[in-house]
């Protein structure tokens, strides 16, 4: 009897452990994880957090990264690698400064990533960077993606079709653009969020060409509704799109989920087709310590993790992030179980 109960409290004890979310990146603060198995491993794409001087404001100025370290390990339990700086904004000739949130996507044994830098204007744009390996070190092409706006851009391979998801409301600019242009004049104040009673604005997704550095058609918006077929209202700020967006496939449905900004939650949404129409189902992560909450989700070695980021290590700080990542699971129905956030 007695070993039986040393042997349940173990498992208990184990189980309880598996579940603790575990930080990731020591040394180094890092955000806005975009996750991926490529050659069997586990990558992630971090923002990497320093302290600039530059004051907190609502446009997200004192987000004032410069680089991208890439990290690795073998298994979501296992020793983690920094590899070291992958891309400086020194060495991208259209961008200035403010290296968001990147992504990277694997074709024909070429990476590439995918990232986010404001221009000597002030304005957001995306750029690509290639490279021969998942860690880099990754040449940014001479100009931004052509077409491309706003922030974090994430891709999702389906089945060898690439399609580039993006865009970010508030500091990320994209309320500045209606159909693909930007609309900011002198002669205007300049635009906000659109106002309750109206569609809130949506996330944009456009496949990528061949080349994997250009778009292949328009950004389409990614509009998420509700039970009832109707796009989330503005004024919904509990459900609608801010930033961080993110796709997986499970059983045979597209998942997109994202983050809702100033209510601090990453949501998703279902549907039958990469470009949606998705239908809200839930939360994925209540809010975590720090305003900002980004996410993704990858499977590894059949487990489903979910990778995001707090505060928590330095103390709350709310620039000065850390990678963590949790077990995730899909119920029997395929909704997401919500996971709390620390
Ligand atoms: O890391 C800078 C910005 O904060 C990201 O681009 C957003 O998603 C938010 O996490």
């Amino acid at each position: 009897t007695l070993s039986v109960a040393i042997l349940t409290l173990a498992s208990v004890s184990a189980l309880s452990q598996a579940q603790e979310p575990r930080y990731l990146t020591k040394g180094i603060y890092t955000a806005d994880p975009s996750a991926h198995v490529f050659g069997g491993r586990l990558y992630f794409y971090p923002s990497h957090d320093i302290e600039s001087g530059v004051e907190q404001n609502d446009n997200g100025d004192h987000f004032d990264m410069r680089d991208y370290h890439v990290f690795s390990m073998d298994s979501v339990d296992g020793p983690v690698t920094d590899h070291g700086v992958a891309l400086d904004v020194k060495d991208v000739p259209w961008a200035e400064r403010q290296m968001w949130a990147p992504d990277c996507a694997e074709k024909d044994g070429r990476y590439y990533l995918y990232f986010p830098a404001k221009d000597p204007e002030g304005v957001f744009r995306i750029g690509v960077a290639v490279g021969d390996r998942p860690e880099g070190p990754f040449k940014a092409n001479p100009k931004p993606i052509e077409g491309s706006y706003s922030i974090d851009p994430a891709v999702f391979n389906d089945g060898g079709e690439y399609y580039l998801y993006f865009g970010g409301i508030w500091g990320g600019q994209l309320q500045q653009y209606r159909d693909n242009q930007r609309i900011v004049s002198d002669r205007a104040p300049v635009p906000s969020e659109p106002t309750p009673g109206t569609p809130a604005l949506c996330a944009k997704v456009a496949k990528l060409a061949p080349s994997m550095t250009e778009f292949a058609e328009p950004p389409r918006d990614v509009v998420i509704v509700d039970s009832q077929g109707k796009p989330l209202d503005a004024g919904d700020h509990d459900r609608r799109f801010f930033e961080a967006a993110w796709v997986h496939k499970h059983d045979g449905r597209y998942y997109f989920s994202y983050s809702t900004g100033d209510t601090h939650r990453i949501c998703y949404a279902t549907g039958d087709s990469p470009y949606g129409p998705f239908t809200y189902q839930g939360v994925v992560l209540t809010p975590v310590l720090g305003w900002t909450t980004h996410h993704s989700i990858v499977q590894h070695e059949g487990k489903w993790h979910l990778f995001h980021h707090d505060s928590v290590p330095s103390g709350g700080q709310t620039h000065l992030r850390s990678v963590k990542v949790s077990p995730l699971r899909h119920g029997p129905d395929g909704k997401i179980q919500t996971i709390k956030g620390g």
